[in-house]
This record gives C-alpha cells, sequence and structure tokens, in this order.
C-alpha cells in the first residue's frame, strides 16, 4: 500500500441520518481528496452495538449508547486517503459538539453529546480503524479501484 491508502471507519449516526445529514457528510470527505471504498446504509443490532462499543461497556453512559445507536438506520463507510484516520478525526471534531470548532462536523452540526451526528475511528487507539471495518464490512464489500482525481489531490501520485 502506498502511503496514499490509509483506511478508516466512518458512520453517520441515526441523528445524522434522521437529520439528512448523510449527503452533506460524504460531500466534505469528497471534497476533501479521500476516496470512498466502502459504504453500507444498515440496522445495527444489540450485538453489533455491544461488539462496538464494548470499551464503553461499564460507563454510565452505555445503554443509551446502545439504544441510540440502534434507533434506526446509519450509514458506514470506509474512506481512503493519506493520514486519513487523524484527517478525517480533525474533520469531525470534539466527542461534544458544544466543544467542537465550527468548521468541523460535529461543530456546524450538532450541539448535544449524545446525539453528535457522526462516528469515526480513533486515531489514537491503533487497531480500532481495522477492527471496526472488519466488525461492519466483509472484505468483499471493500472495493479497490482507482481515482482520477487523485494525480491532482497528491503532488506524488
Ligand atoms: P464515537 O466513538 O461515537 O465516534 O465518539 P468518540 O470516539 O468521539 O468518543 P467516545 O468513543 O469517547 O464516546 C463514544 C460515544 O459515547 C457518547 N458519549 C460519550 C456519551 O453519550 N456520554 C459521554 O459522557 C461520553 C464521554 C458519545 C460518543
Amino acid at each position: 500500500m502506498s502511503h496514499h491508502d490509509e483506511r478508516t471507519f466512518v458512520m453517520v449516526k441515526p441523528d445524522g441520518v434522521q437529520r439528512g445529514l448523510i449527503g452533506e457528510v460524504v460531500s466534505r470527505f469528497e471534497d476533501r481528496g479521500l476516496k470512498l471504498v466502502g459504504g453500507k446504509f444498515m440496522q445495527i443490532d444489540e450485538d453489533l452495538a455491544h461488539d462496538h462499543y464494548g470499551e464503553h461497556e461499564d460507563k454510565p453512559f452505555f445503554d443509551g449508547l446502545v439504544e441510540f445507536i440502534t434507533s434506526g438506520p446509519v450509514f458506514a463507510m470506509v474512506w481512503e486517503g493519506a493520514d486519513a484516520t487523524r484527517q478525517v478525526r480533525a474533520m469531525v471534531g470534539e466527542t461534544d459538539p458544544a466543544e467542537s470548532a465550527p468548521g468541523t462536523i460535529r461543530g456546524d452540526f450538532g450541539l448535544d453529546l449524545g446525539h453528535n451526528v457522526i462516528h469515526a475511528s480513533d486515531h489514537e487507539d491503533e487497531g480500532a480503524n481495522e477492527r471496526e471495518i472488519d466488525l461492519f464490512f466483509d472484505e468483499d464489500e471493500l472495493v479497490d479501484y482507482g481515482l482520477d482525481t487523485a494525480a491532482w489531490v497528491y503532488e506524488d501520485e
């Protein structure tokens, strides 16, 4: 893989879907020059919610988190590009939308910690991307292809 091929897992949460923000979120990552390699509109069940949020099992907000993430459809995605995980997290903002800078997705579209519009893999958690991509996508659901604009996004493509 070249250094342009880092993959990261992103998901528009039920609040983002209900508020019609799928297109907006996809546009932001497309506009940045990232490449979409997987996308799935789906309903998360209890088991998947527990697997995905396992690290928070002992937290007081865990039950509410599972209830929220299973309350309606989500749009799961895999995006690829140079430094993709860190760049996407920066575009997403802080966990709490109220603490997120304007210009970030949570800072532009959210006000409440419990409804923070989007999830993106944590760049400080080494295995998060691979674990979450594996949890939501089969290998054959990720598409390998060339993006013609890459030569204009990257100087050395
Ligand atoms: P996710 O995982 O949803 O992208 O969020 P973050 O990576 O930014 O933050 P996180 O894992 O620490 O939190 C997961 C999820 O739980 C909700 N939450 C969090 C909550 O409802 N109350 C809380 O006090 C915290 C810390 C919001 C995001």
